[in-house]
């Protein structure tokens, strides 16, 4: 089998999952929300991480059955969560270019949200930015259909490519998340300028990829609000998300 057909085999029979990573107040240390990261129970080659099957689900189009899955598992397990008397967590899914694109990115969500009972509020998608700097009058279309929905926009991995901050500022998002690359090799007064530039078109700031406590410190200095990282906690599967609030609480 080719891995394009194996991730069409995978997709029937269900061999996708998602972990959870948590999203951190720096102010209160308290858990926010999670990242749902995708992750493939191969039959023969055990647990397959995104790397390995996204680029290719990307070309081919398997991105479009695959993300759908994403979404739904993510509000099936918020649903999950709720039953178990943890109340609405709020989970955010990563959505691909393709996924972005296609007409039916909308109704796949609007459809997992009744399915499961899950109010939109505690949805979230994560979008990267070259995605929305390709083609920035179609993605404000698709941005505010999606924010009429009641869901929250993030922009992920913000800083990764060519940045134009003063230019994304104008789309209509919730939530910028700094890329990881740029929070460990930029300047402390580089970091600052981005959180404070992106608190003042009210956007909320994430700080990807916090590994140590130095960075916690220093993060937390300049006012970013969440943080999310190794220094937390590495994505969990979604049984062991219990404890780990416990744990947080
Ligand atoms: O968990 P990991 O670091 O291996 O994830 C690597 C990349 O795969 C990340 O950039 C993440 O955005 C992407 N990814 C993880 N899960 C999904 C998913 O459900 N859908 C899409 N489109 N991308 C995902
Ligand atoms: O592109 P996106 O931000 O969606 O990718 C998230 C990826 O980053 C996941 O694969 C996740 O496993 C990884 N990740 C999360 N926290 C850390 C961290 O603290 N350090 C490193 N190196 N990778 C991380
Ligand atoms: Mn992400
Ligand atoms: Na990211």
């Amino acid at each position: 089998l080719t891995l394009e057909q194996s991730i069409r085999v995978g997709i029937s029979r269900h061999e996708f999952f998602l972990n959870y990573q948590p999203k951190v107040d720096l102010q209160t240390e308290k858990i926010v929300g999670f990242e749902a990261l995708m992750r493939w129970r191969h039959p023969s080659k055990g647990i397959v991480l995104p790397g390995e099957f996204i680029p290719v689900a990307e070309t081919t189009g398997l991105i479009l059955p695959l993300g759908r899955q994403a979404i739904e598992m993510a509000c099936s397990q918020m649903q999950r969560w709720h039953q178990a008397g943890l109340g609405w967590i709020p989970v955010a899914v990563n959505v691909s270019a393709r996924q972005f694109n296609s007409d039916h990115l909308v109704k796949d969500i609007l459809a997992a949200l009744a399915k499961y009972g899950v109010p939109s509020s505690v949805l979230e998608v994560e979008l990267t930015e070259s995605l929305v700097m390709d083609d920035p009058v179609i993605a404000e279309t698709i941005l505010l259909e999606l924010r009429a929905i009641g869901i929250k926009i993030s922009i992920d991995d913000f800083g990764a490519g060519h940045s134009s901050l003063a230019s994304l500022m104008h789309y209509s998002v919730d939530c910028l998340k700094i890329d990881r690359a740029f929070i460990q090799n930029s300047s402390t007064e580089i970091i600052r300028a981005v959180i404070s530039l992106a608190k003042s078109f009210d956007l909320q700031v994430v700080a990807e990829g916090v590994e140590t406590s130095t960075q916690r410190d220093m993060l937390k200095g300049l006012s970013c609000e969440i943080a999310q990282g190794y220094f937390y906690s590495m994505p969990v599967t979604a049984e062991e998300v219990p404890d780990l609030l416990l744990k947080f609480s």
